[in-house]
């Protein structure tokens, strides 16, 4: 019975690492502050037909409104209700969109903001998404209801009521992040109101959640609370299927606090990955593109089936949360294409895609005064759509990275040699590397400053490829650059440095 028990718990536990993505896809794409009703299309109109495994959507739930800076992205972090209104859209909006997802196979996850409510300056009246009257200064939520019965002052015991050193553990659990005022968990009442919460979503049909600050709550309190989460919406998923659990902590070392506290709960953002593979990419600190022959655990990263990955997020590709300079962005755009194709090649981890929009970057002395900065909006603050052009790119400020053909190409190598061995490695000792996917899909990268030039073993069946960075296979042609892999297996491939991007990458189904 005992027994029973242990294997029953520690299989739901597990089961909250899968993300249920359907049909082989692969990777989740963040539609950072988009609309509802703009997701909804875009699942249908690209990323279900893409092969997207699913979206990050941002948090759906009511939150504060900020005037000053004028409602800047980060007040989504600021919850005042678990009413579903926000600057995406209303619920009925948001149930639109989930079921229309769902039903091109693509899945939603929920960002999920459960450690706090807004901040403590954050005033009294009707200045929230849906409307709801609250009191940051008498901690009176009254739409949820949360009172000051509610929060963790009394636990916290630095002078300022926040998160002095995060070299203590009950400083970075029991006090106020940044200010944010800190939600009791360990209440019954509490734990209970946030998954009522979670489960309204899943019963949406949501497929599961990124935990936001995950790192200022206790794991025990999180058990409690991921525990009573329903299981997935049979409509849309198999009988028995656990919500998708990936929680954000950030650990780059030396803190008190570590991921390996959060794996038996659910996956975890693995916040070294897009820092040193930064690194790589712009060759600082002496790193090369060789030294990633053991990328992943051998790079001292988790291990691999608690990890999810991605080379930047909607903080650090503004300088906040951790990474720092070395992060790359859209905006270093040729260098941003090689790293996502890096991971989207390479086996470990989930992988998550970022999509942006443009903001007025303003660096003085390494940080950005802009960083603030909301998604395109009118002049009342509500969002704008996202204008979708005949050739593919978007508009009115969206980034829209995911549909840089290299990306999205990327995605869909990714689905083609999913469950293959990384295979075939080779480097010249410096920037240029290959290495495939079993018999699936091969990759080579050239970020040196000089050419490449070599023969190498593809381990893929012999034919005539389409490289899916420089083009793609279009019915019988192709419109990029052609890879004649022999009956050994092998192919010469020449990549000059100044190539618009160094890299190509041939796939079991860009063959000709
Ligand atoms: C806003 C204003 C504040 C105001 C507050 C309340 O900006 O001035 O006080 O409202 O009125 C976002 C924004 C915040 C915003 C907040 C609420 O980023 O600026 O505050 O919404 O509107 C920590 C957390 C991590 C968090 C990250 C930003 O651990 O969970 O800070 N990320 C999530 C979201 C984020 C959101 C929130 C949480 C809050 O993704 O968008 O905030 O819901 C160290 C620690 C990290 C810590 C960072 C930053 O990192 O390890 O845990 O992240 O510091 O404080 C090296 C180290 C690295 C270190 C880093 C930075 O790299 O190796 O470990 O330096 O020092």
């Amino acid at each position: 019975m005992k027994l029973f028990i242990l294997v029953a718990v520690f299989g739901l536990s597990l089961a909250q690492h899968n993300p249920n993505f359907k049909h082989g896809r692969t990777s989740i794409v963040h539609l950072f502050e988009w609309r509802w009703a703009d997701i909804a299309k875009e699942c249908e109109r690209f990323l279900g037909p893409k092969g997207f495994g699913g979206v990050q959507i941002s948090p759906p739930n009511e939150h504060i409104l900020v005037n000053s800076p004028y409602r800047p992205w980060w007040q989504r972090y600021q919850p005042i209700s678990y009413k579903l209104c926000s600057r995406s859209g209303s619920e009925s909006e948001l149930r639109d969109m989930i079921s229309r997802c769902n039903k091109v196979g693509v899945n939603i996850y929920v960002d999920a903001v459960i450690n706090h409510m807004c901040g403590s300056g954050g005033g009294e009246g009707t200045h929230s998404s849906c409307g709801s009257w609250f009191s940051a200064s008498r901690e009176d939520f009254p739409s949820v209801p949360f009172s000051n019965l509610d929060f963790n002052d009394h636990k916290c015991h630095t002078g300022s009521e926040e998160i002095e050193n995060y070299g203590d553990a009950n400083q970075v659990r029991n006090c106020r992040l940044v200010g944010l005022l800190d939600l009791a968990l360990e209440k019954d009442y509490v734990r209970g109101k946030v998954a009522d919460f979670m489960n309204k979503l899943i019963d949406m049909g949501v497929a599961g959640f990124r935990v936001d600050a995950t790192k200022h709550m206790w794991p025990g309190d999180l058990s409690a609370i991921y525990g009573r989460l329903h299981n997935l919406n049979t409509n849309w998923f198999s009988g028995g299927s656990r919500p998708f659990i990936f929680q954000e902590v950030i650990d780059l070392g030396g803190e008190a606090i570590s991921s390996r506290e959060y794996f038996h709960l659910g996956r975890v953002t693995e916040f070294k990955y897009g820092a040193k593979l930064g690194n790589v990419i712009r060759k600082w600190n002496g790193e090369k593109l060789s030294y990633t022959k053991n990328w992943g655990e051998g790079w001292g990263f988790m291990s691999n089936g608690n990890a999810l990955v991605f080379v930047d997020n909607h903080d650090n590709q503004r300088g906040h949360g951790a990474g720092g300079a070395s992060i790359v962005t859209f905006w270093d755009s040729r260098l941003y294409k090689m790293a996502v194709g890096y991971m989207l090649a390479h086996p470990y981890g989930v992988t998550r895609v970022m999509s942006s929009f443009r903001w007025n970057r303003n660096i003085v002395n390494g940080k950005d005064q802009n960083d603030w900065m909301g998604p395109p909006s009118y002049g009342d603050g509500s969002t704008k759509p996202v204008p979708v052009y005949s050739d593919q790119t978007c508009g009115d400020g969206w980034v829209c990275e995911h549909r840089w053909r290299q990306i999205t190409n990327m995605v869909k190598f990714r689905n083609v040699v999913n469950g293959q061995p990384h295979s075939n490695w080779w480097d010249n000792q410096s920037n240029q590397v290959a290495f495939g996917r079993g018999n699936r899909g091969f990759i080579v990268f050239n970020n040196d400053d000089w050419n490449l030039d070599a023969t190498l073993n593809t381990g893929m069946p012999g034919g005539t490829y389409c490289d899916v960075i420089s083009g793609q296979k279009e019915g019988s042609r192709c419109t990029g650059k052609q890879i004649q892999v022999g009956g050994d297996g092998r192919a010469h491939f020449r990549i000059s440095n100044q190539d618009e991007d160094p890299f190509v990458a041939i796939h079991a189904e860009s063959k000709l």
